[in-house]
């Protein structure tokens, strides 16, 4: 039992989750940057424009910004092979429509890459990950077509900028929620029509589809996938109307990867379409495009699963590990209320590779939790250990037994970073402990959780020590 030679062992972050200097080098607002802090009871909400009396986690974050050199140093340390952060399109095209990319932001990310190459770590790159440029907002966010010519201009900009240093490419970060959040995938605000937010998924798909045909173009090695939120579900009964909803459910979010990976509209997803008298903003060449932007490989996160069945129906919107209408009496939860299932992350990567057979890798696996020092000033996260050692014997299982092909595995996050649910900082992921609290304030200062040791020692055994702690 063993992970394959060259896995990919690292972790993953998000630029409004991390760099903070929100409005430094020439950036300006994302729709990350308008949404103040929450709570686990109370959902983010969002303001028009920057309100002074409130606080935006995203505006500080935890000042990678400043510290990323020390940061990608530590990740060095723990031995990552692999390291996925985004791009932050407003440090790019700081409006998102502007004629000239911003000099100061191409730096910023220049020195991010080298550092990641000079550690032989590989970059792997979101586009988008929750942050669309507010200066799009005139025209509607993602329900627009011009935001696709924006965002591939931004991506042409990018894969040329970087070619031959990056190779693989992540287009929209979760982009099934567009479904869920489209708020954060799309700046689309839950109150608008489903025409709307049917038009704006459309476009990402479409704006995906061009930057795979393109990054293939630019350069044959270049490799670009699809990023899912691995929301994998089981029915709430054996009743057959529960399997129906279930399916239902599943069908929804798979929609995504289907367009993807197989490059057109599912018939269901045209026929739901025409009942609700949905009409897509269809052009002749779209077809073409779709088909030619067919993905290279299926990255996802994975927190939970989620259980569903009639009452499912309709209450999508803002899911979370809760919102289905449904508790899995076999799971416990995490402080968070999601559901803890490390079997089920075996069951996802069935469920995808079933469906597309494509090369698939887990770009995000964590559990957030409050840490707290011990009286021998470290903190002893025995519990993230836990959480990840079991999801990682599922996917060796996967792997092993299967026969799935995966890439990697990246934690989600290395260092701890701001919630994008809740805006909290309390919330921690990390393996790296950073002092900073719910409300922007600390020292910024990076210590090194048990965690850290534990996924170092991983790390150097490829994987093998997980099967000796077992014995
Ligand atoms: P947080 C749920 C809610 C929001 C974003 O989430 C999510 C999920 C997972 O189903 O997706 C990813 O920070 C996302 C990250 C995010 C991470 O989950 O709310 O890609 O940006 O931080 C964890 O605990």
């Amino acid at each position: 039992m063993s992970f394959p030679k060259n896995f990919l062992w690292g972790g993953a972050t998000s630029a409004a989750q991390y760099e903070g200097a929100y409005l430094e080098d020439g950036k300006l607002p994302s729709t990350a940057d308008v949404m103040p802090l929450g709570s686990k009871k109370h959902k983010r909400e969002i303001t028009n424009q920057i309100n002074k009396n409130k606080f935006y986690p995203s505006h500080t974050a935890v000042d990678g910004y400043h510290h990323y050199q020390r940061d990608i140093e530590l990740f060095h340390e723990m031995g990552f092979t692999a390291y996925r952060f985004s791009i932050a399109w407003s440090r790019i095209y700081p409006h998102g429509d502007d004629q000239n990319p911003n000099q100061a932001g191409l730096d910023f990310y220049d020195k991010i890459v080298d550092q990641c190459l000079k550690y032989n770590i590989e970059p792997i790159v979101t586009l988008q990950h929750f942050d669309t440029p507010m200066g799009l907002k005139k025209y509607g966010f993602w329900a627009s077509r011009k935001t696709v010519d924006f965002f591939v201009k931004y991506a042409q900009t990018l894969l040329i900028h970087f070619n031959n240093k990056i190779k693989y490419w992540l287009t929209f970060n979760e982009i099934n929620n567009m479904s869920t959040m489209p708020w954060n995938a799309g700046g689309i605000k839950n109150e608008e029509s489903e025409s709307v937010k049917e038009k704006a998924a459309y476009f990402q798909l479409l704006a995906s589809a061009k930057v795979v045909r393109l990054a293939h173009e630019i350069n044959s090695n270049n490799k670009v996938g699809m990023m899912y939120n691995g929301h994998f579900s089981y029915p709430a009964t054996c009743s057959p109307e529960d399997n129906l909803a279930n399916q239902d459910f599943q069908k929804e979010m798979l929609f995504y990867a289907d367009v993807q990976a197989r490059g057109a509209y599912p018939k269901f997803k045209l026929k739901e379409l025409e009942r609700e008298k949905i009409n897509l903003p269809f052009r002749s060449n779209d077809k073409k495009i779709l088909s030619d932007g067919k993905v290279d490989f299926i990255s996802f996160s994975y927190y939970m699963t989620h259980t569903c069945g009639v009452r499912t129906k309709g209450v999508i919107r803002g899911l979370n590990g809760l919102e289905t209408g449904y508790i899995n009496r076999y799971l416990k939860k995490s402080e968070w209320g999601w559901p803890i299932d490390p079997k089920g992350l075996r069951f996802g990567l069935n469920v995808l590779y079933d469906r597309y057979q494509l090369p698939l890798i887990i770009v995000e696996n964590g559990l957030g939790a409050v840490d707290n020092f011990s009286p021998d000033g470290m903190i002893h996260d025995n519990y993230r250990i836990e959480y990840i050692k079991q999801h990682l014997l599922q996917l060796e299982k996967a792997i092993s037994y299967d026969g799935i092909p995966v890439m990697g595995y990246l934690t989600w996050a290395p260092i701890d970073l701001v919630s994008a649910s809740t805006g909290e900082m309390n919330k921690r992921y990390g393996f790296i402990y950073v002092d900073v609290n719910d409300h922007g304030k600390g020292s910024f200062k990076r210590i090194k959780k048990s965690s850290f040791y534990w996924y170092q020692n991983l790390i150097k055994s490829n994987g093998d020590r997980l099967f000796e702690e077992e014995r």
